[in-house]
């Protein structure tokens, strides 16, 4: 199978360099280049299922609404993970996380998770003739076995796998080392002063989060007291590199300009923009004209900034004219968390604001809100405006789905759980995937059928996240069964009363835990 994908794939490419209309496998017509749709995927970070207006947040997000009002709103789309680099594995390689070990959150001085020759969704958007790009958080590690060259030519990264530019921030924003990185190189680097990071033990003489809490202009509360920079303390130590580290009121405003850049740039290719937002993950530090304005601190303050992001690629499209036949997919990585580190309020503020909605649990949890995410597509030429889907859909399948649009054939040995949802991602199909996995902290997994039930398998473990969040796991010594439209809440285990029901949800999970049976 991979041979055959190999040599249809190179056909496929030379045909496209010389313009032609094309054959695909299935001997039908492939679509023109000049009517592709430009996509633009706004992938938000810990946005809950509750925070955004449309799905009943209070905070006001009059931008990222609009998609709504104009596009798809989903009421059942899942991340498949409750933290973020499993989810953003899971989305670009069509493969859930879990298959391997060591995919789970990546310190800042990891090695790439995905490699050379590795099938990915935009490597897929390129080979269909898109210019991809990348910009914002990227959190998938880089470099190498030994890690990112920091100081060098850094291998390994986006451009070896689908992106023809990158602009990012190697993990999240309360890692270190707080630089940005364009392509394959540090930007703004002095030779003279080379990055050092360490996340055993201290570098270089900055003071740290834990003996110089004097310095910080926002208190850690758990974790996060290593290195200061910015006036706020990181996890790992970093010596080096003055020119070069980041302001953290500046991400939005920098990942606006490099985006709307590199769509000015595409021209007359469609283009393909995976922008990937650091808003509203901790440290919240949205720019001084966002701070204090939604009354809910700094990470409502975080949310506004979020929705004039969103504001301003929509203002570019409609600008340009580009806004018919371009599809805006917003969404997030994992559910909302108040307190993930940081002394910013979020708790004290929350008022009658609901991240989570009426889901139970958040980030890093088992239970709903840990996965289920607000997500919304609009594209005026394909959507009618208004649709709301309940269809059960997974960010999983957006590479799938995007590949059978096109009738791009695809690495399906790799990318062995993406499917194409084409149908439930454009609204139509009201009924979607037949089932999905979660994946939780510490390796759970639970299932979700399309039926509506929730299967989570008994597991050893905490109550609650364990480093402070207040966030239930979902973690019980035994088997829990869910009925989700009668009890979204998760508050009354169906186990005992329905044990044929939670055989059958048992062997769903199984059978898509078994490579031998999958798919
Ligand atoms: C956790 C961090 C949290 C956040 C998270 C990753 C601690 C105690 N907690 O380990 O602050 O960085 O990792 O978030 O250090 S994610 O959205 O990128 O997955
Ligand atoms: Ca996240």
């Amino acid at each position: 199978m991979q041979h055959s994908f190999i040599s249809i794939n190179s056909l496929l490419g030379l045909a496209i360099l010389a313009g032609s209309v094309l054959s695909a496998c299935g001997g039908q017509e492939k679509s023109d280049l000049s009517t592709k749709p430009n996509v633009v995927v706004i992938y938000t970070d810990d946005i809950g299922y509750g925070d955004i207006g449309v799905y009943g947040g209070l905070i006001p997000t009059p931008h990222i609404d609009r998609l709504a009002k104009e596009g798809l709103l989903m009421e059942n789309a899942y991340a498949t993970a409750a933290t973020c680099t499993p989810s953003r594995y899971s989305m670009l390689t069509g493969e859930y996380a879990w298959r391997a070990q060591g995919r789970g959150v990546a310190p800042g001085d990891a090695s790439a998770l995905i490699r050379k020759g590795r099938e990915t969704w935009p490597a897929i958007m390129q080979r269909a003739g898109y210019r991809t790009a990348v910009v914002g958080k990227w959190h998938l590690g880089l470099g190498g076995d030994d890690g990112p060259e920091w100081n060098g030519e850094i291998s390994h990264g986006p451009l070896d796998i689908g992106f023809d530019y990158s602009f990012i921030i190697p993990s999240t924003g309360d890692r270190v080392p707080t630089v940005y990185v364009e392509n394959r190189s540090v930007l703004n680097l002095d030779p003279q002063d080379p990055i050092e990071v360490n996340y055993r033990e201290k570098v270089g003489d900055r003071p740290t989060g834990l003996d110089h809490p004097e310095f910080l202009k926002m208190m850690w509360s758990h974790g996060h007291n290593h290195t200061i920079i910015n006036g706020i303390s990181r996890m790992g130590y970093m010596a080096g590199g003055e020119s070069a580290l980041w302001r953290d009121e500046d991400f939005a405003d920098i990942f606006v300009d490099k985006s709307v850049r590199f769509m000015e740039e595409s021209g007359d290719a469609p283009f393909f923009l995976f922008l990937a937002t650091h808003d509203i993950h901790v440290p919240r530090m949205p720019h001084e004209r966002f701070q204090g304005k939604s009354g809910y601190g700094f990470r409502g303050d975080a949310l506004l900034q979020l929705d004039w992001t969103v504001g301003e690629v929509l203002r570019f499209l409609d600008d340009k004219g580009l806004a018919e036949n371009t599809i805006v997919i917003f969404t997030s990585d994992n559910g909302p968390v108040l307190n993930d580190g940081y002394k910013d309020e979020a708790e004290e503020l929350i008022g009658d604001h609901k991240p989570w909605a009426n889901l139970r649990g958040g980030k890093y949890s088992t239970y709903e809100a840990g996965t289920k995410v607000p997500m919304l597509v609009r594209w005026p030429k394909g959507i009618p405006s208004g649709t709301v889907s309940p269809a059960l859909f997974s960010q999983l399948d957006l590479m799938g789905s995007f590949a059978g649009f096109f009738e791009e054939p695809f690495d399906q040995v790799q990318a062995a759980d993406t499917g194409n949802n084409w149908e439930a991602f454009i609204g139509r199909d009201k009924e979607g995937r037949t089932g999905l996995v979660q994946e939780a902290i510490q390796g759970v997994l639970s299932y979700v059928s399309r039926d509506g039930y929730k299967f989570i398998p008994a597991h050893q473990g905490p109550e609650l996240v364990p480093w402070g969040t207040g966030i239930s796991t979902g973690f019980l010594p035994k088997d829990q069964l869910f009925y989700l439209p009668d009890d979204p809440g998760e508050s009354v285990n169906l186990a005992d009363a329905q044990p044929e029901k939670l055989e059958e949800m048992k062997t769903l999970l199984a059978a898509v835990r078994n490579p031998e049976t999958r798919k």
